[in-house]
């Protein structure tokens, strides 16, 4: 028999799904791994080349942890909320279920063709009420809880409560709004209802206020800052404006520390791990007050520089801060006003990024500096951020760019702080030399400087130590329909959540999937959608990270009606070992998911500080586009004839993408291009050597490209166990590279080599059981020490070279024993588990059993070089080459040496007068 994909691969896949062969036992002898993709977005396009890469290394890895008798959890399932269903939705009123419903079952069914070991029973869909009945729920615990500074970690807000009952908000550090009330505990009880939820408000994790969100108006949303790409929205490419909305937000800054702190607790590429740093932004610093005596009040700065307070010449305050009309003097009152409404139309983004531009305008008014009490004028300027720190700064020329600039510009002063500082050109901010013109600073250096100054300026109570977080809270709330519905509803005005036994709250049907006439979001339209008759409901839903920052968790337990996940399986589960996803999702997804786990550790419902302990990126695979070249002819005109590759620049002509699944090695198939779209079935052509030449490119792998190739394609020509293989082969898993099939052929005859090893020239199944030799074992055990070192180091490419030198050194010792193919199956399993799993029954094993088999001990023996290949020179002159065993001494080598013919033949009769051995290289005759 011939080496058949096609029905081989089927009957197997159909196997594997009777039989339940990756169903992973909730609890084992067996230590557990568990092993983690990122779970994909069912998008209407079904999947291209690139998107299995990953998943395709998780599941050799997974077959490989197998192998080693690992219990490995290796699930799959959908994010199935979001916004291309629901657009999709807009424009042809199609239900979003019924949408995602059809490109699950197309995801399905191309996963299912590529042959991976998923555990199904353990599927899951965000859009499921059994599913997001749990996102609600854990809603409902943020909702429910504080973040108490002094234990680190959520509590429930009952803690909060009875501490307010007892001794009021005194000495209660948390992490909060910054506007909360002080009162004692008497007053608390005096409280109305409202008055203590108002409150509480300002300490739960998840909670409502007035934020500056980012409004798109074309998605009738808002979106979250890493959904917003340089002013435009991440999907669509919409334009992004700041507006003020009352929204549901997540204190996520409450874990700025801890998710700094569990970075190092986790193996994860050092790039994520620096992009979450800089998200995060850690600054340690100070805040400073300026007085504002006329006021009879403060402008609060943070600086990360306080050892430079001597320099400060002036204060920048951002153009939306609070006191700006009230600084602002008459005389200066235009000009403040006709800049407000400058800035008012630059994004903040563009504001950070312009660091040339100077601009700005004085408010007319003065501080007082706080420690040596002269006048600072009161400036606004756009380059400070209204966001970040408290909105205003002390500016020091001397030490800052944007404030030396800012000084030249308009004329302020700019004093020298320390005796090392170049300040002619441009500032410069080091931290070398000694202190001047700095009162009780003169002589200090910058550590001692910083301490001086916060200890001056805490006695004098005008500052302090401060450590802020770039990282702002995440505004929860969608405007939008396909998303899980917010467990809440609103009575006087305050929200309250619905009861527990009430979940899941589910989504409504609408008659469109619009906000309504007055600007409510779709929800509003639902009809007689109120609770208890009578009190309105949320109307956003949840952002699409709700579902996605959980969901390992449900894998572990995916039926469960009464707990996210049980007690039992948590802590059998525990961590994801491994997780593997593309790097879009480095602060998003990853953030979020950290922050959910921590909050639900905290609350006592598992015991994992970090939710993914190794996690990798696979790197994105890039479409290899094709071109033809359209002739133009008289003014430019296009012609119907199309120019090949190497001709084109004797020509005038247009290159134009052509479809890349009609072109074979870069030469096009003429008759399928000209059948492809009738504008091009008058075709004619200008050849090169017979052929059509095509130009290629490597871009985006994208529709409007014309280079998406579908893995069902490539799996109909060549098999999965080929596409396996070749995804592998591409290159390293977390590097960019394009999709090139140029190579898979070379991929699918080693399959075939394979299968041969195994059949006689007839294609009868014939397998020795003499014993190998020992060059058989040694190439046996090249691949399970190579191939196991490999894997382990998720160097995937470099194995799938080491199979195929494997496979052609056992073809050219005609190896066909079972001991050696036995081991080999195995070990090529978990790459191509369809042609392993054939190989093994037909080797008489148990059916399907290759999935548990034993990973072949590496034996190192086999290995060991005994003999060598010694080059023989005579006086200097290399002569023969001499196969000794290695362990020989050199009496011994000398006496065989002298004592073989050829050598005496060389030697002529001549005294030998030397011999020089060196072991495992040379021997060498003086005569
Ligand atoms: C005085 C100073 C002197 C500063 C100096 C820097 C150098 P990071 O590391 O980003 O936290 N700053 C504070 N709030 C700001 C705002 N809302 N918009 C724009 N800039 C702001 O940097 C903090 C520094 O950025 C602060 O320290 C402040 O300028 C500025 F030689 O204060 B510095």
């Amino acid at each position: 028999m011939e080496y058949n994909h096609k029905s081989l691969e089927k009957k197997w896949q159909k196997f594997w799904a009777d039989h339940e062969t990756f169903k992973s036992a909730d609890t084992h002898e067996k230590p557990k791994y568990y092993v983690l993709d990122m779970f994909p977005y069912p998008s209407g396009a079904g999947l291209h080349v690139g998107h299995p890469l990953g998943y395709i290394a998780s599941d050799i890895f997974s077959r490989y942890k197998r192998l080693k008798g690992f219990n490995v959890l290796h699930p799959m399932g959908y994010d199935s909320f979001g916004l291309p269903a629901e657009q999709y939705a807009i424009q042809t009123g199609q239900h979003p279920a019924i949408t995602t419903e059809a490109n699950i079952n197309r995801y399905r069914e191309q996963l299912d063709n590529i042959g991976f070991s998923f555990d199904w029973s353990r599927e899951v869909r965000t859009s499921e009420p059994s599913y997001y009945k749990w996102s609600q729920w854990i809603f409902m615990q943020l909702f429910n809880s504080w973040y108490n500074n002094d234990s680190d970690k959520a509590e429930l807000i009952d803690t909060l409560i009875s501490r307010f009952e007892k001794t009021g908000s005194e000495r209660i550090n948390a992490v909060s709004d910054d506007d909360v009330l002080t009162f004692t505990g008497a007053e608390w009880l005096a409280f109305d209802e409202e008055k203590q939820q108002r409150e509480l408000l300002k300490y739960r994790i998840a909670y409502l206020r007035e934020s500056t969100v980012n409004w798109c108006a074309a998605l009738g949303t808002v979106l979250a800052n890493d959904e917003v790409i340089n002013g435009f929205s991440e999907r669509g490419g919409h334009p992004v404006e700041q507006k003020k909305m009352m929204q549901w937000s997540m204190r996520i800054t409450a874990y700025a520390d801890r998710m700094l702190q569990g970075l190092e607790l986790v193996d994860w590429p050092e790039p994520l791990v620096e992009m979450q740093r800089n998200w995060i932004g850690k600054s340690v610093g100070a805040l400073v007050k300026f007085p504002v005596p006329q006021l009879e009040t403060n402008i609060e700065v943070f600086t990360t520089r306080v050892d430079t307070i001597f320099g400060v010449s002036f204060v920048v305050l951002a153009p939306e801060h609070e006191l700006v009309s009230k600084l602002t003097t008459a005389d200066q009152q235009a000009a403040v006003t006709a800049y407000i409404d400058k800035t008012s139309k630059k994004s903040e983004l563009d504001r950070m990024s312009d660091t040339k531009t100077v601009s700005g305008a004085f408010t007319g008014s003065y501080a007082k500096h706080p420690i040596t009490g002269e006048d600072v004028a009161i400036w606004i300027a756009d380059y400070v951020l209204a966001s970040y720190g408290t909105g205003a700064v002390m500016a020091v020329p001397s030490g800052d760019q944007r404030d030396y600039l800012f000084a030249k510009h308009f004329d302020l002063p700019i004093i020298q702080i320390s005796d090392s500082q170049q300040i002619e050109e441009e500032a410069d901010p080091n931290k070398e030399g000694k202190y001047i013109n700095s009162d009780f600073m003169n002589g200090l250096n910058y550590q001692e400087g910083v301490t001086a100054v916060i200890a001056k300026l805490e006695a004098i109570q005008l500052g302090k130590a401060k450590i802020n977080y770039r990282m702002r809270d995440a505004i929860f709330g969608r405007q939008r329909y396909w998303g899980e519905p917010v467990p809440v509803y609103f009575k006087n005005g305050l929200p309250y959540l619905i009861k527990e036994e009430e979940l899941p709250l589910l989504l409504p049907e609408v008659d469109k999937y619009l906000p309504t006439e007055t600007g409510e979001p779709p929800l509003g339209r639902a009809e007689n959608w109120k609770y208890e008759d009578q009190y309105e409901y949320e109307l956003s839903t949840m952002p699409g990270w709700a579902g996605s920052s959980w969901y390992w968790f449900r894998y572990m337990d995916p039926q469960n009606a009464e707990a996210f996940a049980s007690k039992e399986a948590v802590d059998y589960w525990k961590a994801v070992d491994l997780y593997i996803g593309g790097s879009e999702h480095a602060t998003g997804h990853l953030l979020y998911s950290r922050f959910w786990n921590k909050f639900l550790k905290d609350l006592g419902f598992h015991n994992e500080e970090e939710p993914f302990k190794k996690l990798i990126n696979q790197g994105m695979i890039q479409g290899r586009s094709n071109f033809v070249y359209r002739l133009l002819g008289d003014e430019g005109k296009a012609t119907d004839t199309y120019v090949s590759y190497g001709l084109k620049d004797q020509y005038n002509t247009i290159p134009l993408h052509v479809d890349v699944n009609i072109v074979v090695n870069d030469v096009l198939n003429l008759e399928k291009f000209k059948a492809s779209r009738p504008d091009y079935a008058a075709a004619e052509f200008i050849l090169e050597d017979g052929k059509y030449v095509c130009g290629t490119e490597v871009e985006k792998m994208s529709k409007s490209k014309f280079n998406v190739v579908n893995p069902d394609d490539i799996i109909e020509a060549y098999g999965a166990d080929t596409l396996r293989l070749y995804e592998m082969f591409l290159g390293p898993l977390e590097q960019a590279k394009p999709w090139n099939t140029n190579g898979i052929e070379g991929v699918y005859k080693f399959l075939k080599k394979v299968w041969r090893l195994f059949h006689d020239a007839e294609g009868n199944f014939n397998v020795s059981d003499v014993e190998p030799t020992k060059a058989e074992y040694k190439a046996l055990h090249k691949i399970i020490k190579k191939a196991e070192d490999d894997i382990e180091r998720f160097s995937f490419n470099t194995s799938v070279s080491a199979f195929m030198i494997c496979v052609n050194e056992l073809t050219d010792l005609k190896c066909n024993k079972r001991a050696i193919l036995e081991q080999l199956v195995v070990v090529l399993q978990p790459y191509a588990p369809h042609i392993s799993e054939e190989l093994w029954s037909l080797l008489g094993k148990e059916a399907g059993s290759i999935s548990y088999a034993t990973y072949p001990t590496f034996i190192a023996d086999y290995l060991v070089e005994s003999e060598f290949a010694y080059p023989v020179s005579i006086n200097g002159k290399m002569k023969m080459n001499l196969l000794l065993a290695l362990d020989l001494d050199a009496k011994a080598v000398e006496e065989v040496v002298l004592s073989n013919e050829d050598v005496q033949r060389y030697m002529d009769g001549k005294a030998l007068k030397k011999l020089i051995f060196v072991k495992g290289k040379i021997i060498n005759i003086v005569v």
